[in-house]
């Protein structure tokens, strides 16, 4: 039998690998932790809601029910704010970002940005939802408050990215740029443990993930790549979850395509809370992640914390060939490659 390593003491290990580290982006990871189990364990109740209320309610012993997305938002928001290894938060529940007082004159160098539970609409049917989070250094002074600009970092200045899978078994995803690790929730023990280690994307695979309902308002370059995945006999899964969707393709190989509709002309994805942390584990297993205008999306200019982009991320051959797409049937792009 393997030697099981939790979670916290892979953390720990991992520390050693950076020279001047102080423990702070350790403590932020056992903090996301606790916080992702917590939410786990109301994701898991969640089925329960016609005995203990639905949410926006008042449950049968008169309590109020809170909707599980913003419940998740308070929780990691708490944990945050409580350990004090962070000096600041940006969640997509929230308008603005939130400055973090020092703990104990603790200072801190970090902010973190998540999104609290992505693709909440699948939990009324129980369907995997999940969290997505970054860490950052901070730009501006120690000490101080933290300023917008900390958030507004373009993903190449990510120091730690991950998500937390709500699914059949619940998993912890995350890298801190040196490979990306995978750790399953035992509910028995309470505790994550290694269960995928140094995670590469297959070059290519089976699956393509975009909402072909909305095939009709993408660009010419999008459909027609969307028929060369259906040519190819290609797999359409969608299941309305960008961290569910990604997951598969990040295990089973794959692309994941959100493009621009009419209504949503950049976009509907969000590149703080969703595509950069999501590319940067992409590429640190070996994909690659652009957007449909073909910039790398860890480099896009950040200007708005909730800022929209497009995307198509995943196995390094398909994102290549969709970008063939681009180059070859965009009127804006084309080059007659
Ligand atoms: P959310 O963060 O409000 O849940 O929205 C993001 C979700 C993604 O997880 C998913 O890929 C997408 O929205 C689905 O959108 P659509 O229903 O337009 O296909
Ligand atoms: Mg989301």
């Amino acid at each position: 039998m393997n030697r099981i390593v939790t979670l916290d003491e892979f953390i720990i290990r991992r520390q050693k690998d950076f020279p001047f580290a102080s423990g702070e982006l350790t403590g932020l990871l056992r903090d996301i932790g606790v916080a992702a189990k917590i939410v786990n364990r109301e994701v898991n109740k969640a089925g329960l809601v016609n005995i203990l209320g639905v949410a926006d309610s008042q449950n049968t012993s008169g309590d109020s029910v809170q909707k599980l997305d913003l419940y998740a938002n308070e929780i990691l928001i708490d944990c945050l704010k409580n350990s004090g290894e962070c000096c600041g938060i940006a969640s997509e529940e929230n308008e603005d970002f939130i400055s973090i007082p020092a703990v104990e004159t603790k200072t801190s160098k970090y902010v973190v940005v998540f999104d609290p539970l992505d693709g909440s609409s699948n939990i009324d049917v129980n369907v995997s939802v999940g969290t997505i989070f970054g860490i950052y250094r901070r730009k501006s002074d120690e000490g101080g408050p933290c300023e917008l600009g900390d958030f507004l970092q373009s993903g190449t200045a990510l120091v730690a990215a991950g998500y937390v899978l709500y699914g059949t078994s619940t998993m912890l995803v995350y890298t801190t740029g040196r490979g990306v690790n995978g750790f399953t929730l035992d509910p028995s023990i309470g505790e994550f443990l290694l269960s995928h280690r140094d995670i590469q994307i297959p070059k290519r695979g089976n699956y393509y993930s975009v909402n072909q309902g909305y095939y009709l308002k993408f660009d010419v370059e999008m459909r027609r790549y969307i028929d060369h995945c259906s040519d190819l006999n290609l797999r359409l899964r969608y299941i309305g979850s960008m961290v569910s969707d990604v997951h598969r393709i990040l295990f089973q190989g794959g692309i994941f395509l959100y493009p621009n509709t009419r209504k949503y002309p950049n976009g509907k994805l969000r590149l703080v809370y969703e595509c950069n942390p999501l590319s940067y584990i992409v590429e640190q297993a070996g994909g690659k992640s652009i957007s449909c205008q073909l910039e790398r999306i860890m480099e896009v200019p950040v200007e708005d914390l909730h800022q929209r982009v497009t995307i198509a991320i995943g196995s390094p051959e398909m994102v290549d060939e969709m970008k063939h797409f681009v180059h070859r049937y965009s009127p804006a792009l084309s080059n007659g490659n």
